[in-house]
């Protein structure tokens, strides 16, 4: 048998404080998602959908759960049935039985009654809380059934009233992490901070950025992440200036700066890290310019981090020092508010200073609620990643600067009282940085 990854109470307590987020009179439906088989027979590996995961534990394909928060039955799982000559090929399936007895479902059935049965379970229910978008055929028979619903009512029935987003509810659930997900969300950072050390020990001139990619994904996974939680990626040189730069196919020149951004995935929870070092193990001077430059408006952001700032106010003051810096370094010239109030900075730091993170590495959760911007609450993960990219390409920058790409990358927790930097292992002093690689 395999071993649920989370203890069955914690998924019931979750699904039974949807209770508090959820309308009146509604159901969840949501779907574990499906094997994705390539024409030679090959799967791709299968991962289970967010949403679903944090609500069940649950890791099965095809699986799929009602959930209608106060009602009785509560939890209806559906799911694949235990079938010995399957398992032989795929391995252990729960079935039904295992379902209800390991995860703690009120009800479960094999999942090719599923459209039947939802349609007794959707009769007393007013709005359906669905994800559409993620897969059409499944978005035509949920709707058929809601369909099948509202007529089986009749004349007098009520409507189905609303057909709504789940992550209305689940990303308020999702964004505040409890003490079983930090602790997770610790371990995923520390194993992709370790695996950061040893790319860093391991970079040479003459490597190809392949192999860097090679040897993070060897650390992550030989300290247990069941993946990478993204395609990483590594960056020599001018390569880092293209944001979402991953090829990872060059070779690695002396002199350059090399540029990683990659994360573990452990148990689910991601991790989301960069780091940026020379690949010689030693900075030039306009390297270090930049590159302290970027550390410290990094250093001062994660400062300020506690409950009730706002990721925009994180952006306006990070946008004013970056700008600051630029000039200050000769990257840009002129009026330092004129830029900020024309956006100047844009040029060599085009994207936002973070992101939330959890079971996704963009983890669900709203940045603006009512129109305000939301304020950070004890328990939120985030990243801070400021940067700065000049490509070779620039005609404006002074020389020095050309094919510079820095970004540096944290993974943040919001403490009651400020912050907890959970990605601290990886060094991003020069001087820490310059030792470790010599
Ligand atoms: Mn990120």
């Amino acid at each position: 048998m395999r071993k649920p990854l989370i203890d069955s109470k914690i998924t019931m307590n979750r699904r039974k404080s949807l209770v508090k987020y959820a309308e009146k009179d509604s159901a969840f439906i949501l779907f574990s998602g499906s094997e994705c088989t390539r024409n030679n027979d090959a799967n791709f590996p299968f991962r289970v959908h967010s949403d679903f995961y944090y609500l069940t534990g649950y890791e099965e394909s095809e699986s799929v759960v009602l959930i209608r928060p106060g009602k009785s039955p509560e939890s209806v799982a559906f799911v694949r049935k235990k079938d010995p000559l399957h398992e032989t090929w795929e391995g252990f399936l729960f079935g039904p039985e295992g379902a209800k007895e390991h995860f703690g479902f009120d009800e479960a059935y094999t999942n090719d009654v599923l459209f039947e049965k939802l349609c007794e379970f959707l009769v007393d229910i007013e709005s359906v809380y669905y994800r559409i978008g993620l897969n059409e055929k499944r978005d035509a028979e949920v709707f058929k059934i809601l369909n099948k619903v509202l007529f089986s009512r009749g004349r007098k029935g009520s409507p189905l009233s609303r057909v709504l987003d789940p992550e209305e509810v689940l990303g308020q659930m999702r964004r505040r992490k409890d003490k079983t997900e930090i602790e997770l969300m610790r371990k995923s950072a520390q194993i992709a901070a370790s695996a950061h050390i040893e790319a860093m020990r391991s970079i040479k001139p003459g490597m190809n950025e392949r192999e860097i990619q090679g040897i993070f994904y060897q650390k992550s996974l030989s300290q247990n992440a069941r993946d990478v939680s993204y395609d990483s990626i590594c960056a020599g040189g001018d390569n880092a200036t293209t944001l979402h730069y991953n090829s990872n196919d060059q070779e690695l020149k002396d002199g350059d700066l090399f540029l990683i951004d990659a994360g573990a995935e452990y148990n689910y929870y991601a991790s989301d890290i960069t780091r940026t070092y020379p690949i010689n193990g030693k900075f030039s001077e306009a390297q270090k310019e930049v590159y302290q430059a970027v550390l410290t408006v990094q250093k001062n952001m994660i400062s300020k981090v506690k409950p009730g700032v706002s990721f925009e106010e994180l952006n306006e003051k990070a946008n004013e020092e970056l700008t600051q810096a630029m000039v200050d370094i000769g990257l840009l010239k002129g009026n330092v508010s004129d830029l900020i109030k024309e956006k100047k900075f844009k040029k060599y730091y085009p994207h936002s200073l973070g992101h939330y993170l959890g079971l996704d590495v963009h983890d669900t959760g709203p940045y603006i609620l009512n129109k305000e911007s939301r304020p950070f609450d004890e328990g939120v993960v985030l990243t801070i990643e400021p940067g700065i990219y000049v490509p070779l390409s620039d005609d404006e920058a002074p020389k020095k600067f050309l094919g510079i790409g820095i970004r540096i990358e944290d993974d943040v927790l919001v403490t009651s009282e400020g912050c907890e930097v959970l990605s601290s292992d990886a060094p991003k002093e020069v001087n820490d940085i310059e030792s470790i690689m010599n």
